[in-house]
């Protein structure tokens, strides 16, 4: 048999690109299937090089809130690429995503933007080290915060689908200052933040965690963090890279009521570009170079491109009630999956906040990395593969969550049902 077109570039991406892929979850190796290349997309279908049309739920991992290619953010960038695609120098357009991202999310009162979520968080992390002095960074099991030295303990995203225990290449030195605790667990994050013989600078956590699956906090949980960060004079970084202005406008912080010192940010204030941000309260914000004397730069930071195509998508979700429709739909999507779930037989546990879903092949509730990693990746291997056959791209792993977009339309959804409910049945007969 011919090969396809997708297979023959797998071939010669892997000549030349390690495994063939720039990030290691779009090998699809957990799902036990080569890659498909994408040729284009528009709204909420991706169409790959040999001419097959995809319902898209992987939204470029979060940034496509409004669909592919939407035409505001399309001509914004164009507007802005013909009169220079980058300076290193500023720019007004930095300036109006700043003040867009101050006024949006509850406790950044500024903001310095660079080029990815793995940046805001490396920095992130390195601004709270200089400001308390401290050195010790707590962060929860399988949670994910980009692929700096001090992240790769106990991981989420693609450090779990590859089964990969840390990372060579990070010196023990330098993880014995991150402790990873279990997600949810009241009494260890007591025990561990009120122990004093520990020097901790910071806690960062994804508010709602999207890098083992998705799994939701429990409210207890976060007051109790915010309870004792804040008693202890301990930074709390909300990771907000995925559920910033994705679960409302005002991001996780504004969805459950709670204000972290630091926030991390990216994907959708880039609207589909690479950006990434970190901002928080003044006083720890000035203490960034050139103002203070926390080192960090970028020769792309703020670029244009990336900024006009995040203003242009913040002015999108500022349409009315833009959160609750999308909120909303989602949540009755995940009802429906339920159901076709508990009529097939298939154990599956739909873990949703706001826009966010994962079906878990597990038999128990999913609370934690613990509960996470007893789910059936060979199960989740299946139905991902007979999804992709029937033009439904979602993410290659079980450790990811599905994205729902404003663009995904009822109707969309409904086949999907459907073609979820023949996946299942299928998954029940064997
Ligand atoms: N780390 C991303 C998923 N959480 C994957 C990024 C990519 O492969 O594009």
């Amino acid at each position: 048999m011919e090969k396809t077109i997708s297979a023959q570039m797998f071939d010669k991406a892997q000549k030349f690109i390690p495994g063939g892929v720039n990030s290691p979850v779009r090998a699809c190796k957990s799902v036990g299937c080569d890659p498909v290349f994408i040729a284009s997309a528009n709204g909420s279908t991706i169409v790959d090089v040999d001419g097959n049309k995809y319902l898209d739920f992987v939204c470029s991992w979060g940034p496509m809130i409004m669909g592919h290619a939407h035409p505001q953010i399309i001509k914004a960038v164009q507007d802005t690429a013909v009169g220079g695609t980058s300076f290193g120098a500023s720019t007004p357009l930095e300036i109006d995503l700043a003040a867009m991202v101050c006024e949006a999310v509850p406790s950044i009162e500024k903001v310095r933007f660079v080029n990815s979520g793995t940046e805001a968080t490396m920095s992130a992390i390195r601004l709270a080290r200089g400001y308390t002095g401290k050195n010790v960074v707590v962060k929860f099991d399988g949670c994910y915060h980009g692929h700096a030295d001090s992240f790769l303990v106990k991981a989420g995203s693609g450090v779990i689908t590859l089964g990969i225990p840390g990372s060579p290449g990070v010196p023990e030195d330098i993880v014995k200052n991150t402790l990873s605790i279990p997600y949810n667990n009241i009494e260890e994050l007591e025990k561990t933040l009120c122990d004093e013989t520990l020097d901790i600078a910071c806690v960062i956590l994804e508010p709602v965690a999207g890098n083992m699956g998705c799994v939701e906090p429990s409210k207890e949980f976060l007051q109790t963090l915010r309870k004792l960060t804040q008693e202890r004079g301990i930074v709390l970084i909300f990771d907000e890279v995925i559920t910033g202005f994705r679960l409302s406008y005002g991001g996780a912080q504004e969805y459950f009521g709670i204000n972290p010192d630091l926030t991390c940010l990216g994907k959708i204030i880039g609207g589909g570009l690479p950006v990434g941000a970190y901002g928080g309260k003044t006083e720890i914000m000035n203490q960034i170079a050139p103002d203070g004397p926390v080192y960090q730069a970028g020769t792309l930071s703020g670029n244009p491109l990336a900024m006009a195509a995040g203003i242009a998508t913040l002015k999108l979700l500022q349409a009315q009630d833009f959160y609750k429709d999308l909120n909303d739909k989602s949540a009755w999507f995940a009802a429906q999956l339920q159901e076709v779930a508990e009529a097939s037989g298939v154990s599956v546990q739909l873990n949703r906040v706001g826009s966010l879903l994962t079906p878990f092949f597990a038999i128990e509730p999913v609370i934690d990395f613990t509960s996470a990693m007893k789910s059936d990746t060979d199960r989740y291997a299946r139905h991902w593969r007979a999804m992709l056959e029937m033009g439904v791209y979602l993410a290659p792993s079980q450790f990811e969550v599905a994205f729902i977009s404003g663009v995904h339309t009822e109707e969309e959804l409904k086949t999907v049902v459907q073609k979820t409910e023949l996946s299942f049945k299928k998954l029940a007969g064997n």
